[in-house]
């Protein structure tokens, strides 16, 4: 029996005797009947780009290829700027299917590839895909029932100046290849396309109301009546049920009331198992599994509100980074990372893309909250002023959404960081039409846009109205910027209360501080342990002056990656490894990060 399943069947165990069961492992959501097709592949790098030319997706020999374990990132420990622009490399993997029964199809999911993906069964292309963090899912026909079947990526990490993130510019190493987990499909007459399961608190949070939306498609060869049932922890749903034609998808929708709920809160992050079940003529054909939880998220006279009280939260920027292994990491190293950022108390998580199933998973148990952001990252005007570019972003921000959006840790939809201060039409028309999708889309979560803190460029009113929440980027007192504007950190708490008199009805955050850190030294020498300890404690006793602060988020809790000449603003840097970190790649922990822990213990969430 697939993990997957196991856990699913160990949850209704639960359900049944009437307890809510939290899974022990991560990455246990989504449509049974799925099985990791991870662990060994054969890899093959095609440094002069001739492997379509001689058509690798259909060679037969293992001649040139090593075997890789997937997640695998080929570039790995390679610091040079061959390595960090990327470049393509192939993987293919042999399986069998866990059952030949000819009345079954398959689908192949990737978690995340970076960037450019084409796929190929048995010689066959079966489709492609753009952009790294967002996973897709291609059916696979022409398979060998009971023989072994060949699955063949050729993957493409270079990358353009109008791609997302951008080309070479990008804040963190383009690390190549299939880096997050492959997952082989089982698909029984009706494949799962959306799932959604929408709580909402309603009258103080004394009852709650649960949309319930099932996208599903009939991949069977005739019309079927389609039936969805399920349980939301102890209640039992059903939705109207509708007649699907062959080949035809269609959403079957319905709703449930709660009464007296338990809400989600990251100091209590009760957590419902949600069950459904599809039937295609009357027959159980499918099964989906997630985990709810209730809590509202609104932003109320410029303050984020959770459950209706005012939020104050102390966060970290995390990436899914592990020494050696690049984002290629697997669960355990998810689950080390997550902890380490509980351990400092951190109640907020924020990179500058979507995390990992994984991640979710773990923070909708442990009580974080995600700053979930698409890699619309540091894009120049000249390219956010191109309709392709902006229809992308949509596009991620639109699959960002469906991808992760059950998941109550989710806290808003961040449409991008740091685009030009002085935001031009271009960039207008991005923030009006990604603020009116993501509201559409998900009437539940603000949305938010984080941009470099200089006094200069405050008061965008007009440009950022859409927006509910605005993420400020504060390096005062480490970079200079423009014209030396935040080089005296004394100008950081003038800045916010500027900031806030700017955007009286937005909740502020500040999305970013940090400084970098890689040695011994004086205190007043950029770059030292002793200083970065003195600059947080600095940063960290202004934010405490601002009750009407919403949250402050720490960059990085861990060092990372950047690219082969990271500065960082250090005087004596060390790329590419960024060094703001307050733990290092080593897992030793920095003076500062005791500092930082007896803040964030002080600051109450709520
Ligand atoms: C920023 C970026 C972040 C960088 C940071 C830095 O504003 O958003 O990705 O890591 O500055 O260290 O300069």
């Amino acid at each position: 029996m697939p993990a997957r399943v196991i856990v699913a069947t160990l949850a209704l165990m639960a359900l049944a005797a009437g307890v809510l069961a939290v899974p022990a492992a991560a990455d246990t959501d989504g449509p049974t009947g799925s099985t990791r097709l991870d662990g060994t592949w054969l890899f093959r790098r095609d440094t002069g780009d001739v492997g379509l030319h001689q058509r690798w997706q259909r060679s037969r020999s293992t001649a040139g290829w090593t075997r890789v374990s997937v997640p695998n990132a080929w570039n790995a420990g390679d610091p040079s700027p061959a390595s960090f622009r990327g470049g393509v490399g192939w993987y293919r993997k042999d399986f069998r299917l866990p059952s030949a029964d000819p009345g079954l199809d398959w689908s192949v999911r990737f978690d995340s590839v970076n960037y450019r993906a084409r796929v190929w069964l048995n010689g066959q292309r079966v489709g492609s895909n753009t952009g790294g963090y967002l996973p897709f899912e291609l059916p696979l026909s022409r398979l060998s029932r009971g023989g072994v079947n060949r699955l063949v990526v050729r993957v493409n990490s270079l990358r353009k100046p109008t791609d997302l993130p951008p080309g070479t510019a990008g804040g963190w190493w383009n690390w190549s290849g299939i880096l997050r987990d492959v997952h082989l499909q089982r698909i029984d007459t009706l494949a799962f396309r959306d799932v959604l399961v929408r709580p909402v608190p309603r009258a103080r949070g004394s009852v709650a109301s649960v949309q319930v939306r099932v996208d599903l498609a009939n991949v069977s060869d005739s019309a079927q009546r389609v039936s969805v049932s399920g349980r939301f922890g102890g209640h039992g749903f059903r939705l109207s049920p509708r007649t699907l034609k062959a080949g035809k998808q269609g959403a079957l929708t319905g709703s449930l009331r709660i009464r007296h709920p338990r809400l989600w809160s990251p100091r209590s992050p009760t957590l419902y198992p949600v069950q459904i079940t599809a039937r295609a003529g009357g027959r159980a054909v499918g099964g989906y599994v997630l985990h709810s939880g209730i809590r509202s998220i609104k932003v109320v006279k410029g303050r984020l509100m959770l459950n209706g009280r005012p939020l104050s939260f102390r966060g970290v920027g995390l990436h899914e980074e592990i020494e050696g292994k690049g984002f290629a990491v697997d669960d355990a190293d998810r689950r080390r990372l997550v902890a380490e950022a509980k351990a400092i108390g951190a109640t907020v998580l924020r990179v500058h893309y979507p995390y990992s199933e994984g991640v979710h998973e773990l923070a909708d148990r442990l009580g974080l909250l995600i700053w979930s952001e698409i890699p619309v990252y540091q894009v120049h005007t000249k390219y956010m002023d191109e309709p392709a570019v902006r229809a992308n972003a949509l596009d991620m921000l639109r699959r960002n959404i469906a991808a992760n959006q059950n998941h109550p840790s989710v806290l808003l939809w961040s449409i991008a960081n740091e685009l030009s201060s002085f935001p031009d039409p271009g960039q207008r028309a991005y923030i009006a039409d990604a603020a009116q999708l993501a509201h559409s889309l998900d009437p539940t979560r603000p949305v938010g846009l984080a941009v470099a803190g200089y006094p200069a460029a405050l008061c965008q009113a007009t440009a950022y109205e859409p927006l509910d929440v605005l993420g400020l980027n504060d390096y005062f007192g480490w970079y200079a910027g423009p014209s030396g504007q935040i080089f005296d950190r004394l100008g950081l708490s003038h800045y916010l209360d500027a900031a806030r008199r700017c955007y009286r009805r937005k909740a502020l955050v500040v999305s970013e501080f940090g400084a970098e850190a890689n040695r011994a030294g004086p205190i007043e020498e950029k770059g030292t342990f002793a200083f970065q300890q003195d600059f947080v404690d600095y940063q960290l006793g202004v934010f405490a002056t601002k009750p009407w602060l919403s949250g402050a988020i720490y960059w990085a809790l861990m060092d990372f990656w950047v690219k082969p000449n990271w500065r960082g603003g250090d005087p004596r840097p060390s790329p590419p490894v960024f060094r703001k970190g307050l733990v290092t790649q080593e897992w030793v922990r920095k003076p500062a990060w005791q500092n930082v822990h007896a803040w964030f213990a002080r600051a109450p969430v709520l």
